[in-house]
């Protein structure tokens, strides 16, 4: 397979930049052409950004799983579309040809059938990194249900709130999930949130892990029993359902600065072509390339760098479903020569956690095979950028340091692999289609270069967001209404002499722990619901391998015994809510928080007492109370 659209030097980069912004709608249309597409577009764009409305290739008819697995057959009908490397390195490897993929998607998508699932029904996947994970996506995504990927580490709570904001029919799980040395019970999770979910219907469990389970009657159905039905009737092919471009492809739920998570919704012809076109220009995967992401499929970057792009592309996905460092901290080097991985995408977090067990884990291993680096989901530090460089590319690799949201569904901002230059720490340029701009609080553009501003994007790509489900109106408070006319991201930029950017960090209340997304409003609701809690405060502060640690402040009625007792329950009981990815590396007991006299609490100061720059407080003078500041000061958890 040869990729029309894949640019090949700087100056095919430069030349398809500027045709994109002279002529999005031409650029687009030259790209979506290279696609399966039952009917052809009646529009390629249609937008503005007050409402938002934006609509790609509306009018297009089309399947995504036919570009993902049908296209490929039967010329790839027996390459390498999926390499399993399970969490026990002494457990089988598993490979799907692109025929046995189509296969089982084709067979899951007639279960759903059989047992009801329509299109544009929306079906919960709660399960570990596992092949039937990916399978799952596209079984959905064949019959057109909306699918809503659920991280396996969010908490039964977590679970219920989002089956009930899309109102789920249908969920698939598994038995169990292996993280490293521990068994994650999913079942038993997602029926402590069933407890609250009257309106699922059935749940499909797939067996991996042999964990004691109890099956629901009338409930609760055993993936490999309903598959078996399908494969008794022969010819298990299940006709893909003619989707418009822009029906919703899935929802996926991602942290804003207020306290529920939102669902962004992505459509399925704007989201394909994008991810697609990201995915070979970014990576510059060639054919026959192994590609091994390490996010979890309940991450975006899972769903269009895992299962959407490069099966799209026909390239060979590679899915781990352990942890970097178990059985040891050489694991990814291990499944790189095992596997012969060329291309590497992982996040700054696992790289510093790596890079803190020295060079004896890198002993023995050759990583000949790698071609390029990817780096994703929070800025990388220069140290880390230089290890993975030096160390895992041996000084060959280009990096590439991708900056992108849940909201983006692609990569906007990236320098690509060997044709663009990078630059340590900075993601460098937007892609062909993005028009990024920056500008200060108050409104004014920022022109030129050597600034930083907030950045946002004023003109619509196809892999961008839709809506938020359910609440439209969110979407544009959210996105749209900042500034007018503009999509804004919530990062704050520098932009470099030459033009490069290079991502600061979140400029609102939303923080980015081992590159996972998770607000402060959300951590303390479900610290004030502990019994006892008045109020608190949560802010991040800078952590060597997190990137970003949290820690809250709280009042607290009185402390019965034992105060760190307390915190420990406190944190437990903000895992129980939302999830062990919330809970706080550091809890203070305080009398008061630092607030205006318009009753706002003042983050600035705390976050730096938090990160322990108490001579830099500013000023404090517009407090209600600025001897709290003192009080805090005093007892900060260093
Ligand atoms: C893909 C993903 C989005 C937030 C985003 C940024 C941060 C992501 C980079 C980055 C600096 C990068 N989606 N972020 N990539 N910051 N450099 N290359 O992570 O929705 O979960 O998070 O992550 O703050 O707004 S996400």
């Amino acid at each position: 397979m040869s990729y029309p659209f894949q640019l090949r030097s700087a100056a095919d980069y430069e030349q398809a930049y500027q045709s994109s912004v002279q002529n999005p709608e031409l650029f687009w249309s030259q790209i979506a052409e290279h696609f399966h597409w039952h009917k052809k577009w009646d529009a390629v764009l249609t937008w503005n950004f007050e409402e938002p409305k934006i609509e790609w290739f509306k009018g297009g008819q089309l399947n995504i799983t036919e570009n993902c697995l049908d296209r490929h057959l039967p010329a790839k009908a027996n390459d390498t579309a999926l390499i399993f490397e399970p969490n026990d390195p002494k457990s089988a490897t598993q490979k799907l040809s692109y025929q046995a993929l189509f296969d089982r998607v084709n067979q899951l998508a007639q279960v759903l059938k059989n047992n009801g699932v329509k299109k544009g029904d929306r079906v919960a996947i709660y399960m570990g990194m596992i092949p039937e994970l990916a399978i799952a996506t596209l079984a959905c995504a064949r019959i057109g249900a909306i699918h809503s990927v659920i991280f396996g580490g969010f908490s039964a709570q977590s679970i219920a709130d989002r089956l009930q904001d899309a109102q789920v029919s249908f969920v698939i799980t598994c038995d169990g999930a292996y993280r490293g040395t521990k068994e994650i019970p999913l079942k038993s999770v997602i029926d402590d949130a069933l407890v609250q979910c009257p309106f699922v219907e059935k749940v499909l469990v797939y067996m991996h892990t042999h964990t004691p389970i109890s099956m629901l009657k009338d409930r609760d159905l055993w993936w490999e029993d309903e598959v078996a039905k399908v494969v008794a009737l022969g010819n298990p092919i299940c006709k893909a359902e003619v989707m418009d471009a822009e029906d919703p492809l899935f929802i996926l739920y991602t942290s804003g600065s207020t306290g529920k998570p939102k669902g962004v919704v992505h459509t399925v012809g704007g989201y394909m072509v994008y991810t697609t076109y990201s995915f070979v220009n970014v990576f510059q995967y060639q054919e026959g390339d192994v590609h091994f992401c390490t996010a979890d499929i309940g991450w975006i970057t899972g769903h269009s760098y895992i299962v959407y792009g490069p099966l799209c592309a026909g390239a060979t996905i590679l899915l781990f479903e352990g942890i970097p460092t178990y059985p040891d901290a050489g694991r990814f080097w291990d499944i790189v020569d095992k596997h012969q991985v060329a291309i590497l995408y992982t996040a700054p977090t696992a790289i510093r956690s790596l890079m803190g067990f020295g060079l004896a884990p890198l002993e023995g291993k050759s990583l000949s095979s790698l071609k390029v680096l990817g780096s994703v989901g929070e800025p990388i530090n220069e140290e880390a950028w230089h290890w993975y460089h030096e160390h895992i590319g041996k000084g060959r690799c280009p990096i590439v340091d991708t900056w992108w949201q849940t909201e983006t569904g692609g990569i906007l901002i990236s320098n690509m692999a060997g044709i663009t230059p990078a630059k340590p720490a900075y993601a460098t340029l937007p892609l062909p289609g993005v028009q990024p701009i920056l500008l200060d609080e108050n409104g004014t553009v920022l022109e030129g270069n050597d600034i930083s501003g907030n950045l946002c994007m004023r003109f619509p790509w196809p892999g961008m967001l839709r809506t938020t489900y359910g609440d439209h109106v969110r979407c544009r408070t959210n996105y749209f209404a900042t500034y007018p006319n503009l999509y804004f991201t919530g990062d704050g930029c520098y932009r470099d002499t030459q033009g490069n950017y290079r991502i600061t960090g979140r400029v609102d209340d939303v923080l980015n722990v081992s590159g996972h997304r998770i607000g402060t409003a959300e951590i303390e609701n479900a610290i004030n619901s502990h019994t006892g809690v008045v109020e608190s405060a949560v802010v991040g502060y800078p952590h060597d391998i997190k990137g970003q640690g949290i820690y809250a402040f709280v009042i607290i009625e009185s402390v019965h015994g034992d105060a760190d007792l307390s915190k420990l329950d406190i944190a437990q009981t903000v895992t129980r809510l939302i999830g062990a990815i919330a809970k706080p590396d550091k809890i203070q007991f305080v009398q008061g928080l630092p607030k205006t006299r318009s009753g706002k609490i003042m983050r600035r100061i705390l976050r730096k007492i938090a990160e322990g720059a108490v001579d830099a407080l500013g000023d404090t003078s517009t407090l209600l109370d600025p001897s709290i500041v003192e009080q805090i000061v005093k007892g900060a958890e260093l």
